[in-house]
C-alpha cells in the first residue's frame, strides 16, 4: 500500500473521529471558516462582513468588458465586474442581507434560484417586488433555511440581461459535513452568441450559439482545476443558459452527490462520467483525485469549440485539388479546408487573421502537439507529492504508460484486410 493510499484508507477514520469529538468540529481544520471554502476558476467569492449576526453583502450589477480567452473582449453584463457574478457563500442557519446596485440602463432584480424564503424576497420584477431602477439599490434580507448549490440571477428582463451574464452561484454549507471536502470547484455552463467581428453578445439568439463556455470563459482561456491524488474533489455546476450540457470528466468515475435540492444521501447517489446540466439547475459531482492531467469539456461536439459557423458546407471528403488556387483568384488568402476534417484548423490559428475580436475554432498546446480545442473544456491536474508544486508544468507521465507508436504483430498483419 503506498502512503497515498494509507492516507485515503486511515483519513475518513480519523475524520470520524474529529466528527464524533465534542467541541473538534470541522472548523480547526480550514482556518476558521466551517467549510472548505469553494474555488470559482476564473472567477471570485464575494466579501461579506457581519453585522449583529447577518452576514451581509453588496452585489452591483452593471456592463463590464469581459476577456473570453486572450483576444477576444465581449460587453457583457454582470456583477461587481466580472461574469459569472462573485460567488455568495454562507452556512445554513446563516441570516443574509444583500444590497444590490443597479448600473445598468434598466431596471433588473435579483432572484435567489433555488432558495427557500419569503416570497417578497424572490426576486421576480412585477411579481415579488418593484424593479430596481437604474441608479437604486435595494436590500434583500432573509434566513437560510437549507444547504445546497443555489445560484443567483437577474429577474427582470432576463431574457436579455441573463444572456448578457448576469448570473452567479449562491452557494449554502451544511452545519456539519461528514465527509470532508479537499477541494470545491464551482462552474457555471453557458453559451453566448457573439457574431464573428462583434462584441456585444446577441440575446435574441435561440439555438444556434457559437461560443461555449466554463465560468465565462472559452479554452485555453480557462484555468485548470487542480489537486492533489487521494484527495475528494467535489465540482458544482451551475445552469441559467438556453442549453443542456453532458458534462464528461475523464479518468475518474464520479458519484453525483447533491443537487439544487442540497446533498443527497449516499444510498441515492450514482455512480458517473459525465452529468447533464439542464438549464436552471445544478449538479454537484465528487471524486477521488488520480494523479494525471485529464479533461473535463462538454461532450456536445460543437462545445468544446470556438466561433464555430454552422451554415459551411460539408466539403469532408471532397477532393479540392487545384480548388485553392482557383479560388484565390476571387478571395486572396482562400485556403481549402475541411477535406480530411477540421484540425487543421488549430494549426491555421497561428498565422490566419479572421475579423476582429474573434477566436479561431480551437487551440491550446499539449505536451504532445495542438490540443484541438476550445470553448467549454478545460484540464484537472492531479499530481501525487513527490510533484506538489508542478500543476503548472505537464503530468510527466511515469515510463511505459503513454500510447506510442508500435509494430503490428505478424497475428494483426496477416488478418488484415
Ligand atoms: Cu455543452
Amino acid at each position: 500500500m503506498s502512503p497515498c493510499q494509507r492516507m485515503c484508507v486511515a483519513l475518513p477514520f480519523l475524520l470520524l473521529i474529529l466528527v464524533a469529538t465534542p467541541g473538534v468540529s470541522v472548523l480547526a481544520q480550514t482556518g476558521g471558516l466551517p467549510y472548505t471554502p469553494v474555488v470559482t476558476p476564473n472567477g471570485a467569492t464575494l466579501p461579506f462582513r457581519v453585522v449583529d449576526g447577518v452576514k451581509e453583502f453588496h452585489l452591483i450589477v452593471e456592463e463590464i468588458q469581459h476577456e473570453l480567452a486572450p483576444g477576444m473582449t465581449i460587453r457583457a453584463w454582470g456583477y461587481n465586474g466580472r461574469t459569472p457574478g462573485p460567488t455568495i457563500e454562507a452556512v445554513e442557519g446563516d441570516r443574509v442581507r444583500v444590497y444590490v446596485t443597479n448600473r445598468l440602463p434598466k431596471s433588473t432584480a435579483v432572484h435567489w434560484h433555488g432558495l427557500i424564503l419569503p416570497s417578497g424576497m424572490d426576486g421576480v420584477q412585477g411579481l415579488s417586488q418593484q424593479g430596481i431602477a437604474p441608479g437604486a439599490t435595494f436590500k434583500y434580507e432573509f434566513t437560510l433555511r437549507q444547504h445546497g448549490t443555489q445560484m443567483y440571477h437577474s429577474h427582470g428582463d432576463e431574457m436579455v440581461q441573463i444572456g448578457l451574464g448576469a448570473m452567479g452561484f449562491f452557494i449554502i454549507h451544511p452545519r456539519r459535513r461528514e465527509t470532508r471536502i479537499d477541494r470545491d470547484y464551482a462552474i457555471f455552463v453557458n453559451e453566448w452568441a457573439v457574431h464573428p467581428g462583434s462584441s456585444r453578445p446577441d440575446p435574441n439568439v435561440m439555438t444556434d450559439f457559437d461560443l461555449f463556455t466554463f465560468n465565462s470563459r472559452v479554452f485555453p482561456g480557462t484555468a485548470p482545476l487542480t489537486a492533489r491524488a487521494g484527495e475528494r474533489v467535489r465540482i458544482r455546476f451551475g445552469n441559467v443558459g438556453q442549453e443542456t450540457h453532458p458534462i464528461h470528466l475523464h479518468g475518474h468515475s464520479f458519484r453525483v452527490v447533491g443537487t439544487d435540492g442540497g446533498d443527497l444521501p449516499v444510498a441515492a447517489q450514482w455512480p458517473e462520467t459525465t452529468v447533464t446540466i439542464a438549464p436552471g439547475q445544478t449538479r454537484d459531482i465528487e471524486f477521488v483525485a488520480i494523479e494525471g492531467d485529464w479533461a473535463l469539456h462538454c461532450h456536445r461536439r460543437h462545445h468544446p469549440m470556438n466561433a464555430m459557423g454552422h451554415d459551411i458546407p460539408n466539403v469532408l471528403g471532397v477532393d479540392q485539388d487545384g480548388l485553392e488556387e482557383r479560388i484565390q483568384t476571387l478571395l486572396p488568402g482562400y485556403m481549402a479546408m475541411g477535406e480530411t476534417g477540421m484540425e487543421e484548423h488549430a494549426q491555421h490559428a497561428g498565422h490566419m487573421t479572421g475579423p476582429d475580436n474573434t477566436l479561431p475554432m480551437m487551440g491550446g498546446e499539449g505536451p504532445f502537439g495542438a490540443i484541438g480545442m476550445g470553448g467549454m473544456f478545460t484540464l484537472l491536474k492531479v499530481r501525487g507529492r513527490a510533484d506538489a508544486d508542478q500543476e503548472t508544468e505537464w503530468y510527466a507521465n511515469p515510463p511505459g504508460t503513454v500510447a506510442e507508436p508500435a509494430e503490428l504483430p505478424d497475428y494483426w498483419r496477416s488478418r488484415m484486410p
